[in-house]
């Protein structure tokens, strides 16, 4: 087609991009049936959902191929400033709707498939979520790089090809058993394998794996080969197309195995597996590294590869090593690849061969770190002798620029050795330790928060000897989310309507959104609204009944947590509540509160046994509900297993109420809180992390807050005393005993008991207790308004309209204008 497709505007859009219209060159109409003969030699009678759901992506690829080449050579051509975004996780979900969106051809699409007797939906279902991340921090980085395309920035995610991805959730009896995602069992069609560009890496010893550990052979160098899966990046009107360079770790070829392999040939094949094993598995803990040697290997793994992929195009496009600075912008999301800083030190010293304080300016002025949390249990440490076995190299250069730093603080402080021992990038002890933060602080010339206030709780209580040494260096970008996925995507209802009230650059640029403040006033806007949040809710109702069988009543209100489970979100707190709500209707059968289903879903670390006790009581709960009198259909709980991206899709447009209860100063950011305010839910959350920011866009009048803010939480360390609460708070008491009973689960009564005492410890660090009776006066409002379908409305739409702050362009736009100085490269 010559144009964007007709009657969908896209005219109008690609005009602000400043581009005429767009031509396929090469587009073919039979692109699919010649996909699908010659792809998987198949009738096309005969083919089933999985082979037509690959026919359709290749096609779809085939589409974008060129341009996809066209943007690359464009970079190379003008030379920009080039962003990398490394990242140990892109939690990228689905790509075909994603992509037929962002390349304006859903008209187009949706028109050929119906000429063909094709059912788009039942497609879209056939692709494997990538789900190459935990949680927040990997998609973030997902919607970072679709910003970017999206700008027509220069940029390139860089991360890692795991055969498998977060485990799958299964739930037996309740319990979470995991199940290896298996999303590489069939081809995967956005990928295309570039062995050309393979890279090799060097490493101080051989290594064994054993279960998630390394045992290393000291004083054998090896080598691992990185092999680049490129995944396209569709910006939204389809004229930068990005990519993502994941690696797959392999052996270097027979050639090269042969030499140390000493024509052993079955421990050459073996090498061969145990080379692939650093790219195997994603690790499975959000927020709480463990710790296992081979991690270790994979980040360094991602980050030898990425660096000289960087460095090969930097030179390849005539720049040469004083201009890295002004060529290259690297961002390390967290510490995972926080190794680069000793990394790019050894290129430029030993293969550039600058001098050392040449390499350290170019190396600080290239990089620049986010950090994602503040649990000290969370801040990576990596053994010194780690570090000595394997890149024996990187820890020399890591103790000189320890010592040059010591030096520095000694000259700034003298006599105060308690700083410098608090400062060292080195954590003396039994096992001494490289600490990664520290590490990412100095080597690099930014550091930056997630939201205001984690940014604030970083400088002012995580490393505030650092922010004093550095104070030019911390900064905040208060995270995003991309409006494309997330609303255009997700809510195509919600997304016509408010298409129809501003027109269609709201996708592009989300604060044009303001603009639907004053409909908030009119009836008929509002009664538009609620139909198409109807009609998102009937949606989700449908796919979850088919996905799982679980039959939800769309007339309930939809309360929904959805994240990681873990202490210090409080998916207790919720559950508390929900049993409080029960004991009142147990009490008075002739309350009328208005119906809510409460929904959960989110992983558990495998290891983290409370968490899994949390899904499990959670599962006990709902399971007692359906059965009694009392609750039933008025208060129902449901765990909605295996949450993922796609999940994430349907629900939050489906969901009325949004749970962000996280104690105060846990939380660095969130983001499906955006997500939530974005689709018209209504916040019922704790003054952390962009919750804050949430309200100061809203006003306090349109959402729920409650409970103790940091500053309180910090104060009451050491003296909290959660019995008070339990002697004080009738229904608090009530509450925890009944779970504490076996009333949920009369067949092992004691199987809560960690639960209770937990939150009876004195000095409970989540302060659950502190906030239940605030937390269930918020939660009466958010009944008492339901009932008030205008009140509820007016609160919903003003939400969505002042959800621009938390696209994930207006973040870019601040990490490209303030840390990077990038700018955009359009193709033209
Ligand atoms: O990063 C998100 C934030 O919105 C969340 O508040 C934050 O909890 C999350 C080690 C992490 N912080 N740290 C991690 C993930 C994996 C891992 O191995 C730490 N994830 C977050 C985006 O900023």
């Amino acid at each position: 087609r010559a144009d964007g497709p007709e009657g969908d505007g896209s005219g109008d859009l690609l005009a602000r991009y400043g581009c005429g219209p767009v031509p396929f060159t090469g587009h073919d109409d039979a692109l699919y049936e010649r996909r699908l003969i010659f792809d998987h030699v198949v009738d096309l009678t005969e083919a089933g959902p999985r082979e037509r759901f690959e026919a359709v992506a290749a096609a779809i690829r085939d589409v974008l191929a060129q341009r996809w080449v066209r943007t690359q050579q464009e970079h190379e051509r003008a030379n920009p400033k080039q962003v990398y975004y490394l990242s140990m996780e892109f939690l990228i979900g689905r790509s075909l709707a994603n992509n037929v969106m962002n390349l304006l051809l859903s008209p187009l699409v949706d028109d050929a498939a119906r000429r063909r007797g094709l059912d788009l939906a039942e497609l879209i279902e056939q692709e494997p979520d990538a789900g190459l991340g935990n949680g927040g921090l990997g998609r973030l980085a997902a919607c970072f790089v679709e910003s970017m395309a999206t700008m027509a920035l220069p940029a390139i995610g860089y991360g890692l090809r795991y055969d498998f991805g977060i485990f799958r959730q299964e739930l037996r009896d309740g319990c979470q058993v995991e199940q290896p995602d298996r999303w590489l069992a069939r081809p995967d069609p956005w990928e295309v394998a570039r062995p050309n560009e393979a890279v090799t890496v060097p490493l101080g010893c051989r290594f064994e794996a054993h279960g998630g550990e390394i045992a290393v052979h000291r004083g054998q160098a090896s080598h691992l080969l990185g092999v680049p899966y490129d995944r396209p990046v569709v910006g939204h009107g389809g004229r930068t197309i990005n990519t993502l360079r994941l690696w797959k770790a392999e052996t270097p070829d027979v050639f090269d195995f042969g030499e140390f392999s000493g024509g052993d040939y079955f421990g050459a094949v073996s090498d061969r597996v145990l080379a692939e094993t650093v790219s195997r598995v994603l690790y499975p803990d959000d927020s709480t590294p463990r710790g296992r040697s081979l991690r270790f290997l994979q980040e360094y793994f991602l980050v030898a590869c990425s660096l000289d992929d960087i460095v090969a195009r930097f030179l390849r496009r005539g720049n040469d090593w004083p201009a890295l600075a002004d060529k290259v912008a690297v961002q390390l999301n967290d510490t995972h690849p926080a190794l680069a800083v000793a990394e790019l030190m050894r290129i430029l010293l030993d293969r550039a061969g600058l001098n050392w304080d040449r390499a350290w300016e170019l190396t600080i002025g290239t990089l620049a770190y986010t950090n994602h949390t503040l649990l000290p249990e969370a801040l990576e440490t990596w053994p010194v002798d780690l570090f000595e076995a394997l890149l024996p190299r990187h820890l020399e250069i890591v103790y000189e620029i320890n010592r040059r730093f010591l030096d520095d603080v000694r000259a700034a402080h003298p006599g105060d050795e308690a700083k410098v021992g608090r400062m060292s990038l080195i954590e003396e002890g039994p096992t001494r330790k490289v600490r990664m933060a520290h590490l990412a602080i100095v080597g690099t010339h930014s550091t930056n928060g997630v939201a205001a206030i984690h940014s604030e709780l970083l400088r002012t209580r995580t490393v505030p000897d650092f922010a004093a040494m550095f104070p030019g260096r911390f900064g905040n970008k208060t995270n995003g989310v991309t409006p494309r996925r997330w609303l255009l995507l997700a809510n195509p209802g919600l997304a016509a309507l408010l298409t129809e009230a501003v027109g269609v650059g709201w996708a592009a640029d989300l604060g044009k959104l303001a603009a639907v403040t004053p409909l908030a006033e009119d009836a008929g806007f509002r009664e538009h609204f609620l139909a198409a949040r109807r009609a998102a809710k009937l949606r989700f109702v449908d796919w979850i009944r088919d996905r799982d069988g679980i039959a939800l009543d769309p007339d309930s209100i939809f309360d929904a947590q959805v994240k990681r489970i873990h202490e210090y979100k409080r998916q207790l707190l919720n559950v508390l509540h929900v049993v409080v709500c029960y004991n009142r209707l147990r009490d008075d059968p002739g309350l009328d509160p208005p119906p809510r289903t409460f929904l959960f879903a989110g992983k558990a670390a495998p290891a983290y046994h409370l968490a899994k006790l949390i899904i499990r009581l959670i599962n006990d709960v709902g399971a007692t509900l359906d059965r009694d009198q009392a609750a039933r259909g008025r208060l129902r709980v449901a765990f909605l297993p295996d949450y993922s991206v796609t999940l994430a899709e349907r629900l939050i447009p489906a969901s009325d109420v949004s749970e962000q209860i996280s104690t105060a100063g846990f939380e660095a950011s969130g983001t499906s809180n955006m997500k939530f305010m974005m689709n018209g839910a209504l916040t019922v959350g704790t003054r952390d992390g962009a919750t804050i920011e949430i309200a100061e866009e809203v006003g306090e009048e349109n959402l729920f807050l409650f409970g103790l803010t940091a500053d309180q939480v910090a104060g009451s360390r050491g003296w909290y005393e959660p019995r008070w609460h339990y002697e004080h708070e009738p229904e608090a008491r009530r509450a925890l005993d009944l779970i504490a009973s076996g009333h949920f689960n009369p067949g092992e009564p004691g199987r809560y008991a960690p639960i209770r005492e937990a939150l009876l410890t004195h000095g409970e660090p989540y302060m659950h207790l502190a906030d239940l009776t605030s937390y269930a006066e918020a939660q009466r409002c958010v009944s008492d308004l339901y009932a008030d379908r205008a009140g509820w409305a007016r609160k919903a739409i003003i939400n969505v309209a002042r959800s621009g702050k938390f696209s994930s362009d207006r973040t870019i736009a601040e990490y490209a204008g303030s840390i990077w100085g990038a700018t955009p490269c359009p193709v033209a």
